[in-house]
């Protein structure tokens, strides 16, 4: 259930790390069911018009998706990798539906983040594959070694923050590129700073991940709105998805909102 020195120390150079097996089959398919396909999200639009859409929650109490964030093999692991107590920041379901889903545009997330008020890129994301991730249905791709280049400068592209596109082609001469395939359960835990993207969904399947962010517990956010729990994240029980998913009551509307 814990990562391993090794892995740490692996985390470290590469600025992530994929842990298989994170969820089980059964807890899979709570999360499935929960998204509504037909519910839009929010809509980010691609250089070419496609669009990916998120669905975001802010609590660990109210959804299935915010019990899932608390899992201890989620949270301890994110505490072991980032070396510190984290609180939770906030979770989206990334969908990119089959054939139409788009890309994600090369960023950093503290290029999003940064202009929250965070202090310091002591951060970090979990995403977890619903659906299996590769090539085809526009898995992720990450610049190994990318979080040791320090913040970018990051701009509009569509209605995404993206990376400046001169550094970019810099950074692209000196660090490899890897596309992080996953299957289903599988997460990749990522550093704030780590240079990733994703293209769009060609598949004839859609591609479901879930994501959750945490800061970490000593990093101010400047500002008057503040968007991170200031507390520590919960642990809660293995089977909390489980849980939760029993817990309401029969028809009750499954959303991922
Ligand atoms: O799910 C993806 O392909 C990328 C999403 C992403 O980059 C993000 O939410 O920061």
């Amino acid at each position: 259930m814990f990562v391993t020195a090794d892995q740490v120390e692996q985390y470290r150079r590469d600025g992530y790390l994929i842990i298989p097996n994170v969820l089980a089959p059964a807890q899979i398919d709570l999360l499935r069911a929960a998204i509504d396909i037909e519910n839009p999200g929010v809509k980010f639009g691609d250089t070419v018009g496609r669009t990916a859409r998120l669905s975001f929650w802010s609590d660990t109490t109210s959804t299935i998706w915010g019990v899932a964030s608390t899992l201890p093999v989620v949270v301890n692991n994110v505490r072991i990798l980032q070396g510190e107590d984290v609180g939770f920041f906030h979770g989206k379901v990334t969908l990119k539906e089959a054939r139409t889903g788009g890309a994600w545009e090369w960023h950093q997330d503290y290029g999003y983040w940064y202009d929250q008020g965070f202090v310091f890129p002591r951060m970090m994301s979990v995403s977890i594959a619903l659906d299996r991730n590769d090539v085809d249905n526009g898995c992720m791709q990450v610049y190994r070694g990318s979080h040791k280049l320090g913040r970018l400068n990051h701009g509009r592209i569509g209605n995404q923050t993206g990376c400046d596109a001169d550094r970019l082609e810099q950074v692209a001469r000196h660090l490899e590129l890897l596309p992080v395939r996953l299957n289903e359960g599988d997460a990749l835990f990522f550093d704030c700073l780590t240079l990733h993207a994703s293209g769009p969904n060609d598949a004839d399947r859609h591609r479901r991940n879930f994501i959750i962010c945490y800061n970490a517990l000593g990093n101010p956010q400047i500002g008057l709105r503040k968007t991170s729990q200031e507390t520590p994240c919960p642990v809660g029980p293995a089977d909390a998805i489980e849980r939760f998913a029993a817990a309401q009551p029969a028809g009750a509307p499954a959303s991922a909102k």
